[in-house]
């Protein structure tokens, strides 16, 4: 089972990190639906917050990527770039559920700590209408990129492998994972995480995604 990785991304040559952070903090929207928190908002539509049958996602989801995709391109191509790299093949991005991307957790006066997510394992191609009933292969990764400045514990907890997300509830995490900006984070989602609690005042702005194996190729969304 693949444990937490760093893998580099060339993000501070081929971007300005501040104006992008400031960017996506803007374009921002509470996180609504299923594990939200306060503090969480995305920019794109997560299957995972989905709490109907996954139409109202694929709407959505459908309606927002184009224009997603190429307000960021130059940060997607980077991304999948380095993914293929250490996938050894081309990872596709999905056509028909939400395209990678991004988490924006920000503490405030009452929220000063955001107290970590829920633990748990990442199963969300199950809420996209497109995936259900199709074969899924063995590979199954996580990705997180932290596009924000690195902070004291802005990170990931994970727990040992085949431990469950019951299990989690009750017992300390094997690690603690820290980012650092422009370095992609990959895992297998089998692995039971979930994002460290932190509180500094400023934004933890991640770019994030899911890969699997449908009809033999790699394809990523979100
Ligand atoms: O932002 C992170 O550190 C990980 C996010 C996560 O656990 C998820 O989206 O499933």
């Amino acid at each position: 089972m693949l444990l937490p990785t760093h893998i580099p991304t060339r993000l501070h040559a081929l971007l300005d990190t501040e104006l992008l952070c400031s960017e996506l903090s803007r374009r921002s929207k509470p996180a609504s639906g299923k594990y939200s928190s306060e503090q969480l908002r995305t920019v794109g539509r997560p299957a995972y917050l989905s709490q109907d049958s996954g139409k109202e996602y694929e709407r959505s989801a459908l309606a927002e990527n184009s224009g997603q995709w190429r307000r960021f391109e130059a940060l997607y191509s980077e991304v999948f770039g380095v993914l293929a790299r250490f996938l050894g093949e081309v990872v596709l991005m999905s056509g028909r559920a939400a395209i990678p991307g991004f988490h924006i957790i920000r503490n405030s006066a009452n929220f000063p700590r955001y107290e970590g997510g829920v633990p748990h394992v990442d199963s969300s191609y199950l809420h996209v209408p497109a995936f259900v009933g199709e074969q899924l292969g063995r590979d199954q990764y996580s990705f997180t990129l932290l596009l924000s400045r690195e902070n004291d514990n802005v990170g990931l907890e994970y727990w040992a492998p085949g431990t469950t997300e019951a299990d989690a509830i009750l017992q300390a995490p094997l690690a603690f994972v820290p980012y650092c900006r422009g370095n992609l984070v990959i895992f297998d989602s089998r692995l039971v995480h979930r994002i460290a609690p932190f509180s500094s005042e400023l934004e933890r702005v991640t770019l994030q995604g899911h890969i699997i194996r449908l009809e033999g190729r790699l394809v990523a969304f979100w």
